[in-house]
């Protein structure tokens, strides 16, 4: 018998002009990698479904249908259970938006604009959660996957020194391992006095609130509001997350890292050595406990020192703000040791790409053969990391 249940594939149908629309869904952890999707079609608000597919197909997830009108019709595909039913006008222009979502003007037109995205329901469909400002104050807002309003939070933050809200980090993951998703994010007390969020202030938390309902679930008393924050398994994959902070960005930093069962702080470090919006969590030598890596530092899941890079590389400009360049050790050459030959923007951009490059880049000092690039005799360089770079929105 085959599955009827309702599957949510994350369904696109996007019209592609001259009668085309193209669809594309997921391939879920249980299905084959050469699972049969069968996708079927039919005029809105019809009740007769017409299969499209000439063949099951087997080698994508993805499908150019060619409609007999350009009207509006359903979509629908037909794998191990019976996905959502998506509408899409067939006859309309060409778009690469999938779904487009009005938001009030007055709190996203201003200084708080920050998105996150997240399984708030726990149901297999991603939610929107949107930090706008409203009446001088933060605010946190969560959307369903559909458009409409879940559940909005008042944080009492004020705006920061320059009149924006970059360095106030948010983010969604079920960090509790209960299996419902938690939002993160700073929150401040009504009578919060400040004019801005960047001075101490007691009373000041790290608050985790459930995705879907937003009732609280645990607050971390914080007198600081971090620059970034991640999550990661610091105890091992297969136990509950920590979230980890980092106060400031071109000084020295300190970072903490929270429980995230209860918010209950796990270890703290301050590093005397600047960051940048590189904090990143990867289990880097795959032993299972992921590693933290902030401004050319690793750290253990225990916040212990792995190993630290040679500061060299790059170096950031303090006249101009966010302006990223090469610097003076990196042109000449360097020393190098075993595992420590990572700048933090190399450390960076190898936890987010794959473990090979990272191999790459932390025995390039004890290879046989050294790697060689434009500008550097002894690490590769990338063209795009020499251009000035913008500091990233609430990151
Ligand atoms: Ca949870
Ligand atoms: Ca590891």
């Amino acid at each position: 018998m085959p599955n009827t249940n309702r599957v949510h594939r994350q369904l696109v149908c996007l019209p592609r002009g001259e009668g085309k629309v193209l669809l594309s869904w997921r391939l879920l952890p249980t299905d084959r990698a050469d699972a049969p999707f069968q996708v079927e079609r039919r005029r809105e608000a019809s009740d007769t479904w017409v299969r499209v597919s000439e063949i099951p197909v087997t080698d994508s997830t993805t499908l150019l249908d060619r409609v007999p009108e350009p009207r509006r019709y359903e979509y629908r595909v037909v794998g191990d259970g019976v996905s959502e039913v998506v509408s899409v006008d067939a006859g309309a222009a060409p778009d690469i938006v999938a779904l487009s979502i009005p938001l009030d003007p007055e709190m996203f037109s201003g200084w708080g604009l920050l998105m996150a995205l997240g399984e708030l329901c726990n149901d297999g469909r991603i939610g929107y959660i949107v930090r706008g400002a409203r009446g001088g104050r933060l605010w946190i807002l969560a959307y369903d996957h559909d458009g409409q309003l879940r559940w909005e939070r008042n944080t009492y933050l004020p705006p920061g020194e320059n009149g924006d809200a970059y360095h106030v980090p948010l983010l969604c993951w079920d960090v509790n391992a209960d299996g419902r998703s938690e939002v993160v994010f700073y929150t401040g007390q009504p009578d919060d006095p400040r004019e801005h969020y960047g001075v101490p202030e007691v009373g000041q938390c790290l608050t985790a609130v459930d995705g879907e309902t937003g009732e609280v679930v645990w607050e971390a008393p914080s007198l600081m509001v971090a620059d970034a924050m991640t999550v990661g398994h610091l105890r091992g994959i297969d136990q509950a997350a920590s979230v980890v902070v980092q106060e400031r960005t071109y000084a020295d930093v300190t970072l903490t890292a929270y429980d995230g069962r209860t918010g209950a702080v796990s270890w703290q470090v301050d590093q005397a050595r600047p960051a940048g919006h590189a904090l990143d969590i990867a289990d880097i030598d795959e032993d299972g406990v992921q590693e933290v890596i902030c401004g050319g530092v690793c750290y253990r899941g225990d916040g212990t020192v792995k190993w630290e890079a040679e500061q060299l590389g790059m170096l950031i400009s303090r006249s101009r703000r966010g302006l990223t360049r090469a610097g003076p050790e990196c042109r000449s050459g360097m020393r190098s040791r075993t595992g420590t030959q990572a700048s933090t923007s190399w450390t960076r951009m190898a936890t987010r790409s794959s473990r090979s490059s990272f191999t790459m880049l932390t025995t390039a000092g004890s290879a046989a053969t050294p790697l060689r690039c434009r500008g550097c005799s002894r690490i590769p360089l990338k063209t795009r990391d020499m251009r000035p770079t913008r500091p990233s929105a609430g990151s």
